[in-house]
């Protein structure tokens, strides 16, 4: 069965089973359950961010009707999420149904981007936990009721169906030969780690594509072979390279993910244990071994080469910078302003656009102090939270959240009521208020996905930060540009969001 069948089976059997309310949240891989979902008429279908309100709606709505209920969700934290609402409604015998859609079955225990062991996620607390990872479907023909019931389905990555018999063919990866025309991605690092990477790259000059939360980009500025603004060009020239060197965290670049259907050997040096490759069993080696590891590669680049590529870099970037002129209040050029007035401070960014942002917009001129992110499990949840832990005497933090990331972890300024309250003047908040989840705009746009569903992947919304501001006295500003970034404000950044998509759409054609 391909997605969309197993959707279309999994949402006729909740029908079936008398589910008449859906409360789905929003996430790119749970998409062919909601496009299955937009097609049946009878349907009552609410959407939210929040994974955790959604689940404990439902059982308000069980409460009140009597019927089933159910709830759908991305893959990652987002299901873990769900777990009060299952533990409420497992002591109530209630019948919550929980329905995840997960990564397919050879990326578990990999490490790769919203990847977790989720299968059983809610052990003892559901009456019975159905875990799809093929055509078993048959086994949803006996729902058992008496309580919630948690289907976990693997559902193939969206463009890379055919990538296991590529594999098949491939065994590259496992070879021990050096690369000889390898690109190096740096990732999330630590202060620690700088020596031995930087070392690493005077004694190898490649061509280098720097994470900011790698912080190393102002010792790399004028990395002779660095390659800025890399989301977007550096897939059109994937080919050139025989191997990819990840020294860091699992990158966050689109990248990364789309390693995963073509046949490029990767070698990781990392202080995380894991591949964040399906396809990649062995834990990367240690940052120490950059060191003996010269044999990684032995760069058979030659000079014109590289320059031919940094020259369509340079070429790429005057581009943007010439689309950003152009659209002023999209979010990339707002973006490109706070790293113009980014000196001192500290940086925490959180996932979806703000993060890839970022990347995009940092030029060589751009000083950055700490940057920090949030990318274990990749989760929109938790990021105020996370930011007020980095709160310290010694710098101002400036934070910069998407609305609904920040919408999710409202309670998280709690500290700056209470036991950090001498801390405010210590925190920026920024809040790029784009009303709903812009990313999938990004991500889905042109790929047919019927409006409703998209409509319930944005999660619209028309609210104003103000009252959140007040409710932790923080000086709120609504604005369109940003002018300081001095600590005890809560700014609310309103972008064009028909500007930001025309600079994606732009760039789109110019390669
Ligand atoms: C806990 C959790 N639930 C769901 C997701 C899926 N997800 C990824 S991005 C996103 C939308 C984020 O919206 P917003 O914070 O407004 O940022 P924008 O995309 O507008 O930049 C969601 C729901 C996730 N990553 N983590």
């Amino acid at each position: 069965m391909n997605n969309q069948e197993k959707a279309k089976f999994i949402i006729g059997k909740l029908l079936n089973y008398g589910v008449k309310e859906f409360c789905v949240c929003a996430g790119a891989r749970n998409t062919p359950l909601l496009q299955a979902l937009s097609e049946e008429h009878q349907a009552h279908v609410k959407s939210f961010f929040n994974e955790n309100s959604a689940a404990f709606y439902s059982i308000g709505r069980i409460k009140k009707t009597g019927h089933p209920s159910a709830v759908i969700t991305t893959s990652g934290s987002a299901v873990a999420e769900l777990l009060p609402a299952v533990m409420e409604a497992y002591f109530l015998n209630y019948p919550l149904i929980v329905v995840t859609a997960d990564r397919p079955v050879e990326f578990r225990g990999s490490g790769a981007p919203q990847t977790v062991d989720q299968q059983h996620i809610f052990n003892s607390h559901c009456m019975k936990s159905y875990d799809l990872v093929n055509d078993d479907f048959e086994e949803l023909n006996f729902l058992v009721p008496g309580g919630p019931i948690h289907i976990n389905v693997c559902l193939e990555e969206p463009n890379v169906q055919s990538f296991n018999q590529d594999l098949n063919s491939f065994d590259g990866f496992s070879e021990d030969r050096p690369m000889k025309k390898p690109l190096v991605i740096l990732s999330q690092l630590e202060q620690k780690d700088k020596p031995v990477v930087l070392d690493f790259l005077q004694k190898h000059p490649l061509p280098v594509l720097v994470e900011a939360h790698s912080n190393l980009h102002n010792e790399l500025a004028d990395y002779p072979h660095r390659i800025y603004s890399y989301e977007g060009f550096i897939e059109n020239y994937i080919d050139l390279f025989d191997g990819v060197i990840r020294i860091g965290g699992v990158p966050t670049l689109r990248l990364w993910r789309d390693l995963e259907a073509r046949k490029i050997r990767v070698k990781n040096f990392s202080r995380v244990s894991f591949s964040g490759l399906s396809y990649l069993k062995d834990s990367p080696f240690t940052l120490d071994s950059l060191n003996e590891f010269s044999s990684i590669s032995e760069s058979s680049w030659k000079e014109q080469e590289i320059s031919e590529i940094l020259f369509k870099n340079r070429k790429w970037k005057e581009k943007v910078d010439q689309v950003l002129d152009l659209y002023p209040l999209s979010e990339q050029a707002l973006f490109a302003q706070i790293l113009h007035l980014i000196k001192t401070e500290n940086l925490f960014v959180s996932n979806s656009s703000p993060i890839r942002i970022l990347d995009f917009c940092l030029k060589a001129e751009n000083t950055l102090a700490g940057v920090y992110s949030s990318r274990g499990t990749n989760g929109i949840d938790g990021q105020v939270s996370q930011s007020m832990g980095l709160v310290s005497e010694s710098e101002v933090l400036v934070s910069v959240l998407g609305d609904l990331t920040c919408l999710y972890d409202l309670s998280g300024f709690w500290p700056l009521r209470s036991f950090n309250r001498h801390l405010k003047s210590q925190f920026c908040q920024i809040v790029v208020n784009n009303e709903g989840g812009e990313l999938f705009n990004k991500i889905f746009s042109n790929r047919g996905i019927s409006p409703l569903t998209q409509d319930w992947l944005r999660v619209g919304h028309e609210l104003s930060f103000k009252g959140i501001a007040d409710m932790y006295e923080l000086d709120y500003v609504r604005t369109n540009q940003v002018i300081d970034l001095k600590g005890g404000q809560f700014i609310e950044l309103r972008p064009d969001n028909d500007q930001t998509r025309k600079v994606w759409d732009e760039l789109k054609s110019f390669v």
